[in-house]
This record gives structure tokens, sequence and C-alpha cells, in this order.
């Protein structure tokens, strides 16, 4: 376990939810913000989280968000597994301990498995599919969805704090960025459009994901979507940054931070990814957001190239990192894929 803490100390939060049991705790090394683990007892599996709060700042807000979505979900058709949390002996989702850690339970959802890079353009269009569904359902009301991270589509914020990170980063970083950040350096206008839509009101706010990444879908073994994992970011946005994030994390034929090949975007998938989403959702999306699905793939891809560069530049603070270029190499397979789909759509 990477973690500093005692495997005694995972094994009494494990039982302040589920009491005197005894159980085995593997860390799961699936994702870039909180940490998880899989808890096994000798009958049921669970799923246990530590929330990091200091980018989640207030982890109350995920857990009413959660609750406000869930009920909507569950008293639609959608018919897919949901997340179960499960209540500690106190009866609370969240558990608090000493350092400000936040620790929450969750039912393991079983025979699933996750990717980390689309297989196929079947696949890819399984997952947007089962978004697309999502989406459906949890848009017969527009909830009053609290915002969990500050400005998180705020793309002008996004292009001001990576300019920001160009003035403090350390000379040694900036230098070892420098391929980079001159690439990306003729588009820091690329989001004005965005901006301009979102505040004429032709991009509409809905309940969105914010993070559809591949991995944040279930599959069972015939491949089929069976949930949508990672609530955490839900919130009032606009449906077009999901269908971005879908076709930034589908259409890569490279997990998120290899960089060893240059040609690393799929038009098939891209092709299956924008079936898939509309799937369930025509009816739902303006002539203006219909028309402009490939921009928005575009713009959400080239941010989270500008969000893993500025990390890098920042000295590493947000995403978690295995080795000192890992942001580095994320941002170039990001921009790599930019490239390629401005060229092609
Ligand atoms: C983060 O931690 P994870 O994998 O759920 C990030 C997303 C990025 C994603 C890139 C709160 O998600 O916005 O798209 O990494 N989440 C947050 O892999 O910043
Ligand atoms: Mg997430």
């Amino acid at each position: 376990m990477n973690e500093k803490l005692e495997f005694s100390t995972y094994k009494r939060i494990v039982q302040e939810f589920i009491g005197p049991i005894d159980c085995e705790i593997s860390e799961i090394e699936n994702g870039l913000i909180n940490s998880t683990f899989l808890v096994r007892t000798v009958d049921k599996k669970y799923i246990l989280q530590k929330i990091n709060t200091s980018i989640f700042k207030s982890p109350e807000i995920l857990l009413r968000n959660y609750l406000k979505l869930n009920e909507l979900l569950s008293n639609s058709s959608y018919r897919r597994q949901k997340i179960t949390l499960l209540p500690s002996s106190l009866g609370d989702y969240i558990v608090k301990k000493q350092n400000n850690e936040h620790w929450r339970l969750m039912e393991y959802i079983e025979q699933s498995k996750t990717f980390l890079k689309v297989p196929n353009p079947a696949i890819a269009y399984n997952a947007a599919a089962c978004f697309s569904e999502f989406y459906k359902s949890i848009n017969r009301q527009t909830l009053a969805l609290e915002e969990p991270i500050d400005d998180f589509i705020n793309f002008d914020k996004r292009i001001n704090s990576y300019l920001l990170s160009l003035t403090t980063a350390t000379a040694q970083r900036k230098e070892t960025a420098k391929t980079i950040i001159d690439e990306v350096a003729p588009y820091l206008e690329l989001h004005k459009k965005w901006d301009e839509h979102i505040q004429n009101g032709m991009f509409a706010k809905h309940n969105i994901h914010a993070d559809p990444k591949i991995s944040n879908i279930l599959f069972n073994d015939a491949n089929d979507a069976i949930a949508v994992i990672d609530l955490d970011t839900i919130m009032n946005a606009s449906l077009l940054y999901d269908f971005g994030d879908m076709a930034r994390s589908y259409c890569n034929l490279l997990e998120e931070d290899d960089c060893t090949q240059a040609n690393n975007f799929s038009n098939e998938i891209y092709i299956a990814v924008k079936k898939g989403f509309l799937s369930h959702l025509e009816d739902m999306l303006t002539p203006c957001e219909l028309e402009n699905l490939d921009y928005a793939a575009q713009l959400v891809v080239y941010i989270q190239a500008i969000r893993f560069l500025t990390d890098f530049l920042n000295g590493d603070v947000y995403y978690k990192t295995n080795y000192p270029t890992h942001n580095l190499d994320r941002a170039q397979n990001q921009f790599s894929l930019f490239s390629q789909m401005k060229n092609v759509l």
C-alpha cells in the first residue's frame, strides 16, 4: 500500500461500517485523486475510499449530490446497477478521522471489470450508450447540484491557472516542458467560442457526470456496460463537456500517460462514441449543441493537456504521479490526441 497508514488502521475503519468482521484490504490503482481499496471478507467484497480533501474540500457536498442523484435514478426506469454507499454503525455515510481524513464504504459490484483504454469501437459504443441512458434518466428533472470543486468547468480559469504556473514554475521544470509549452501556445483562445455559447445560453445546463472516462464504467464478461461509477463530480453543466471527455478517453488508442507513439486517435472509435452518446439524447440537444460536438471533443482534450501541464509546472500537487515526468507524459499524450482530432474532425 502506498499509504503510510498501518493495515490495522484501515481494518478499524472498515469495521466502523461492517462491524467486527475479519477482512483483507488491497489498494486499487484506479483514479488520480482519491485512494481506493478492495476489501474482502470471507463472503463479501466492498470498496473503501479515502476522499482527497485537498481537492474535494467539502466531502459533504459529494454526499448530498450523490443522495439526490441516486434518488432520481432509483425512481426512474434506469435498470443498470447503482453505487450503494453503506452507513457506519453510527449511521454516517462518511466517517471522519484525524487529519481531516474522510472515508466511505460502498458495495462491490460483482462480476465486473474496468478498462484503462478502449479495446474496440463496440466497447466504446456500449460505454457511450450507457452514459447516454444515464443522462436521460438523471435529466428527467434538473437537480440543484452543488459544485464539488469551484470552477471545475471554467476553461478561462484553467487557462489563467496555466499562465500563472508558467510564471511560478522552476526554471528546470519549464525547461523540461519546453516542447509542449510551445505546442499548446497557439490554442490558448480555443475556449472563447465555448465561453460565448455558455454565456448566451446556447449550451444549456444539465445534470452531468463530469468524469465519464472509460475506467468509470463497469463491464461484465460479455463487455456490456453494467454500471456508471464515480459520482464525485456530478454537477450542473453542459452535456457537451461529458461528450468531449468521453471522446477524450475512449478514442485514445494508448493509456492516458503513454506518449511513446504520436498516433493515438481512432476516428472509427470517435464515430462509435458519437452514435452511442446520441442514442438516448437526440431530442435533448439543440441543433447548436449537435453542431458543436466535434469542437467540444477537441476543446476538452486540449484543456486536459493544459491541466496536466499546469500540474507538472506547479510541482505535481494535484494528480497522483508515479515518476517525475508523469504529468508531462500525460500532457503529451493528450496533446497528440488533440492534434490528430484537429486534423481529422
Ligand atoms: C481525475 O481521479 P479520477 O481519475 O476520477 C480528474 C478528472 C480527469 C481525470 C483524468 C476531480 O479523475 O477531471 O479528467 O483525472 N478528476 C478531478 O484521468 O480533477
Ligand atoms: Mg473522478
